[in-house]
């Protein structure tokens, strides 16, 4: 596919899938991240499918953001498809305890992160009037579960900022819609309980999570249908799952 993705979160998880998958069907790539061992891994396997450029900033550093977005090389910079996926939980506790630098954490990368990402790549899509936004959300910014208080709040902004940039972007012909996953068995949960492992492997047994070349798939469905078809808001759940606090485990 003749098209350039720009995605962010690619060095693990569901954005890592969803550039493999992308990369197969020729999708030159624009990969983003923290971690530089991770994209210099993934650039290098990826370039025997397609042309791929990497950008290491925090999501949080909004002249990190502007600067890496400015600097892309010229046959990179006309961003067609962005995938905003970079975001993670920091820790899972009652309101009245929060950690305060968790609760910073979350808003500052899933949402603001989000919102600077997305302002230093949107001119481009509306001067050449065309685009694709792909925001990743989830199963928690469409209902509260017990000790998710401020991650289910950063992903309910997000599915706001999702009904917005569509509202927007309508006159520019730039499709908008979002991949709201429910439990996905990534790096999710040990970035959520801070390296315990333990903890970590419990959300994920007794039952077939998804995986995150599942939520690739649907990605990469999202952006093959033709123009006129926009996946405005998708939910997708392992079959195990019915709500965020209801999953059928065989332990
Ligand atoms: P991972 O922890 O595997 O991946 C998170 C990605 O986000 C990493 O590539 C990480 O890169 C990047 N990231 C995190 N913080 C920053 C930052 N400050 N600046 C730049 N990049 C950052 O988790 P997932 O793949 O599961 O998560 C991807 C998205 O999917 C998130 O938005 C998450 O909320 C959402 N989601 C996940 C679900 C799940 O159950 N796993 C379910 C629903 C939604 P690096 O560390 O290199 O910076
Ligand atoms: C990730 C899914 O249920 O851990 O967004 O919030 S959950």
């Amino acid at each position: 596919m003749n098209k350039t993705a720009f995605i962010t979160g690619a060095t693990s998880g569901i954005g890592m899938a969803t550039a493999k998958l992308f990369a197969t069907h020729r999708i030159s790539l624009v990969l983003c991240g923290r971690r530089q061992a991770n994209l210099d891994s993934l650039v290098k396997e990826l370039s025997a499918h397609t042309k791929v450029h990497s950008l290491n900033f925090d999501v949080r550093d909004r002249e990190a953001v502007a600067a890496a977005v400015n600097s892309l090389p010229k046959e990179f910079a006309a961003i067609d498809i962005l995938v905003n996926n970079a975001g993670n939980a920091h820790g899972l506790d009652p309101i009245q305890t929060g950690d305060l630098a968790d609760w910073d954490a979350m808003i500052d990368i899933n949402v603001k992160g989000l919102l600077y990402v997305s302002r230093a790549i949107l001119p481009g899509m509306v001067a050449k009037r065309s685009g694709h936004i792909i925001n990743i959300g989830s199963t928690a910014g469409k209902e509260v579960y017990p000790n998710g208080n401020v991650y289910c709040a950063s992903k309910h902004a997000v599915d706001a900022i999702n009904q917005g940039m569509r509202i927007d972007l309508n006159e520019y012909g730039i499709r908008v819609g979002a991949v709201n996953p429910g439990l996905v068995e990534t790096e999710f949960s040990e970035v959520r309980f801070k390296g315990d492992e333990q903890r970590a492997e419990k959300v994920y047994q007794g039952f077939k999570a998804l995986q995150a070349e599942d939520i690739a798939d649907i990605i990469y469905f999202v952006v093959t249908r033709p123009y006129h078809v926009n996946i405005a808001d998708l939910v997708v759940m392992p079959t195990a799952q019915a709500s965020s606090t209801i999953v059928k485990k065989q332990l």
